[in-house]
């Protein structure tokens, strides 16, 4: 080792694998049609407990990624058969479903260009050949480390914690491209619990909350295909692309089941108003504004139904 004491001790690097493979080995896709450069590689990675899947070229690569949305990383040489490493990274960061691989480019000294030219085309890191062991461990330690917070960020921003539903901030932003994609065949609904202050006054918080998280459950089960979003309290919204029709068969099961179920320990059973907006309207708000006056309404004559 040419550096003895630093933050990517082996001690450090096998605190973060193990973190991060929190289910199986973090798999790496390794590019590279020499099969001596490939080997050194694998032998690297291995050393580090990852588990190594091989390219010969930039197309088999491509390929491989496809059939394997489990590989966190790429590793890729440049100079490769039928598509080159630059390339390959350039389809790669085209597609969206790949917007979290981490990609470091691999190359011989030559072209001072190419390193541009992959961060250019949105490689996360590139290492020239030859490279020292510590410096490809460190890189490849570092990459996944700054992927892993960026997804752990992400994941704050956009998830309710309580519920692991979408929260509303995302809502705002998912639903709106949902909205555009999809428009005008959107159905929207919200929904909230009933005299939900009830359950907190009678049961206290902690059984309010329990509530909340399997209400959560509950909407994830009851609507697999569909957005689902915590809206803020006791509220939550569901955005599909479904008619009036099918989104009122599921709401009405989703009340069934809501209706006859205990979710949690303190036996409490909890119905829930639905206001829906089917109709076409030309943006997120309005239908929003729709669904809710309709869930006013459920509220005004009694609770318990669905307004449409
Ligand atoms: P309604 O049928 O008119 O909707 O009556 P409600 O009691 O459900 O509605 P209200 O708006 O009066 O009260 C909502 C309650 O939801 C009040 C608030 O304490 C509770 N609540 C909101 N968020 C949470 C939460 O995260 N945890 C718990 N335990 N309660 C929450
Ligand atoms: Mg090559
Ligand atoms: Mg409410
Ligand atoms: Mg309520
Ligand atoms: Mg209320």
């Amino acid at each position: 080792y040419i550096i003895k004491d630093s933050r990517y001790s082996f001690n450090h690097v096998i605190k973060v694998i193990e973190r991060l493979n929190k289910n199986q080995g973090i798999k790496v896709l390794v590019a590279e049609d020499s099969s001596t450069s490939r080997l050194f590689i694998k032998i690297l990675l291995e050393q580090y407990r990852f588990k190594v899947i091989e390219a010969e070229n930039g197309q088999e690569a491509l390929a491989k990624l496809e059939a394997d949305s489990d590989i966190s990383m790429l590793i890729t040489d440049h100079n490769m058969p039928l598509v080159n490493g630059y390339d390959l990274v350039r389809m790669l960061r085209h597609n969206s479903r790949f917007q979290d691989l981490v990609i470091i480019g691999l190359s011989a000294e030559g072209d001072n260009a190419l390193s541009a030219k992959f961060i250019k085309a949105g490689a996360n890191d590139f290492l020239k050949k030859p490279f020292y062991h510590e410096e490809f461990h460190c890189r490849v330690i570092h990459n996944l480390e700054a992927q892993e917070m960026l997804e752990t960020i992400r994941d704050l921003a956009n998830i309710d914690p309580l519920t692991k539903l979408k929260n509303r901030r995302y809502l705002f932003d998912e639903g709106e491209r949902f909205f555009r994609k999809n428009s005008p065949n959107v159905s929207l609904a919200m929904l909230d619990l009933d005299n939900f202050k009830r359950v907190n006054d009678t049961y206290g918080h902690v059984v309010g909350d329990q509530l909340l998280e399997a209400v959560g459950s509950e909407i994830k089960a009851s609507f697999p295909d569909v957005l689902a979003f915590r809206f803020g309290g006791e509220e939550f919204c569901i955005i599909a692309s479904v008619g009036e029709q099918e989104l009122q068969g599921l709401l009405n099961s989703f009340s069934l089941k809501m209706r006859s179920k205990e979710l949690t320990e303190a036996k409490v059973l909890i119905t829930c108003s639905v206001g829906v907006c089917c109709r076409p309207v030309t943006s997120l708000e309005e239908s929003i504004r729709i669904a809710d006056a309709n869930l006013y309404e459920a509220k005004r004559l009694g609770r318990d139904q669905i307004v449409s």
